[in-house]
């Protein structure tokens, strides 16, 4: 597997960035300011769109090593030659999706309670989603929020490297990595800001600084 640095994880939401040019620049920018993994997120959209889109912008996560995974689809993943996937508990099997994608692809689960928690350890995956830590707009359908001493608790028995997904701004960043956190995942702080190189930045240094603590 490639080197897996979750440290900021970025959703991209291509509607949120304004369609398939703007989530390409907004893509090259993020990764230029520190993001260090890198979702396509686009639940709304035909998998051929994704696919188009998805080949625009390996070659600018391969260009800075930062890791391309597809939400969901794991025939898009393997279509484009992504990095790795990641699965929500109703998706395909991690299981199916390691055995189709082999070892060395990145596969990532979500995971929104204590018995998903338990449950995914031995299924295959390299890492967790866990959220919504706080109340999201972004994902409508989500469980709701774990709060952030329950994210803590969580955190005491990870059986996997961990993303905190749901809600994470710059201000609540620190308190996330110090509650046991491998890095934070974020779509609408980012995806949504005038300024996502600033944004981006902010995000780095209150990762530095809740691991510091
Ligand atoms: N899974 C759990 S919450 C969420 C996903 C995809 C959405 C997070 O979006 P935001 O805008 O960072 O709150």
């Amino acid at each position: 597997m490639k080197l897996l640095d979750l440290s900021l994880y970025l959703v991209l939401d291509p509607d949120m960035a304004g369609g398939v040019d703007p989530a390409v620049h907004l893509a090259t920018v993020a990764i230029a300011s520190g993001v260090t993994c890198l979702q396509l997120r686009a639940p709304a959209w035909k998998k051929r769109k994704l696919l188009t889109l998805a080949e625009r912008v390996l070659p600018i996560c391969r260009h800075a090593t930062v890791p391309l995974i597809i939400n969901d689809h794991l025939d898009v993943a393997m279509a484009c030659h992504a990095d790795g996937v990641h699965l929500g508990q109703s998706d395909l099997p991690v299981a199916l999706a390691r055995e189709w994608l082999g070892n060395e692809a990145i596969i990532g689960l979500s995971v929104s309670n204590r018995q998903q928690l338990a449950d995914s350890s031995g299924q295959g995956a390299n890492y967790l989603g866990v959220g919504p830590v706080f109340a999201t707009a972004t994902k409508p359908d989500a469980d709701p929020a774990i709060g952030l001493d329950s994210f803590a608790a969580l955190m005491q028995s990870k059986p996997l490297p961990v993303v905190a997904i749901g809600g994470i701004t710059p201000d609540t960043t620190r308190d996330v990595i110090r509650a046991g956190a491998d890095g934070i995942a974020v779509v609408s702080a980012i995806c949504q800001s005038a300024h996502p190189d600033t944004q981006c930045r902010l995000f780095r240094d209150a990762i530095a600084t809740g691991r510091s603590q």
